[in-house]
């Protein structure tokens, strides 16, 4: 992950900070919650010391990356304030700025991600896409990488009725118009992550309408992320709930990884490691 990557081309790298993701293989990116409601497991983890013991254990299993959340997102859930999000946040982060390993932030306030960047965060993962005024400016002179999701609506309304012509079109519209945006203040293509957002504004079908067509969302140029891990589309599919999905996240990441995506949003790092190496043994095959 050293900074000597100059020579590759777009969608081959992710620069995220003081690091370089090689995407040469599927990264994984352990999902670090320190909220009291987020739908997989809520309130596990809002003590800090235990966010930070968690956070340990996941870059020990193979985390090539990590995600701090201190705002649930899940359909439903109510937004909390900015001194709130960064109350929980920056002890964890401080804890773990000195890690191997880039932090990513989930947030789409403005005022936290800069907070997050001088705290050392080398990403922000905004399920907002970088909609709010000011988030582009936070960012654009910084060093950090960008997620930028698609989510039709607000996550306290966006299941009641999520409608689209052509969801696999419209997502990828979305996501080329905030690569513009972000293109146009600066922010270089191998900074830049896109993720059609499992589960944000999407039903079943539309879900798997993203899934099958994922392979799509590579030729942007930029880092193809997904975020499947324990969502309700997989609960909808095998009718378990988020604590017995393991089996189906392991099976969406291995699919959304055959399609192009180069970095799995996961909570079981050890288990999508092992099922990631099996793919990658199979892809080296050689039949002589
Ligand atoms: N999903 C959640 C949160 N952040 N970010 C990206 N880029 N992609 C995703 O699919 C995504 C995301 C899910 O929300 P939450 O309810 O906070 O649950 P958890 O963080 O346990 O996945």
């Amino acid at each position: 992950m050293e900074a000597s990557a100059s020579s590759l081309t777009d969608g081959h790298i992710l620069r995220c900070g003081r690091f370089v993701l090689m995407l040469d293989c599927p990264r994984i990116m352990g999902i670090v919650n320190i909220t009291p409601d987020s739908f997989s497991d809520g309130g596990a983890f809002l003590d800090a010391q235990r966010a930070v013991d968690h956070a340990h254990r996941l870059v020990e299993e193979g985390a090539d990356l990590l995600d701090l959340g201190a705002e649930s997102t899940r359909p439903g859930a109510a937004p909390v304030s900015a001194d709130e999000e960064l109350d929980r946040l920056l002890p964890v982060l401080t804890a773990l700025a000195r890690l191997e390993v880039p932090i990513s932030i989930d947030t789409s306030k403005p005022v936290v991600m800069r907070e997050a960047m001088q705290a050392g965060a080398a990403m922000i993962n905004d399920v907002n896409a970088f909609r709010a005024a000011g988030a582009i400016e936070a960012l654009a002179k910084t060093a950090a990488a960008l997620c930028v999701m698609h989510m039709r609506g607000e996550p306290r309304t966006m299941q009641a009725h999520p409608t689209y012509v052509d969801v696999v079109g419209e997502v990828d519209a979305f996501l080329r118009e905030r690569i513009a945006a972000l293109a146009d203040a600066g922010v270089a293509h191998d900074r830049i992550a896109i993720d059609p957002g499992f589960g944000f504004g999407k039903n079943l079908d539309h879900n798997l309408a993203l899934l099958r067509a994922l392979q799509q969302f590579s030729s942007a140029g930029v880092a193809v992320l997904v975020g499947l891990s324990r969502k309700s589309m997989l609960g909808n599919i095998t009718g378990r709930p988020a604590h017995e999905r393991l089996p189906a996240s392991i099976a969406a990441a291995l699919l959304a990884v055959e399609r192009g995506a180069q970095i799995v949003r996961v909570h079981d790092v050890a288990a999508t490691r092992d099922a990631l190496a099996i793919l990658a043994a199979v892809q080296r095959a050689d039949p002589d």
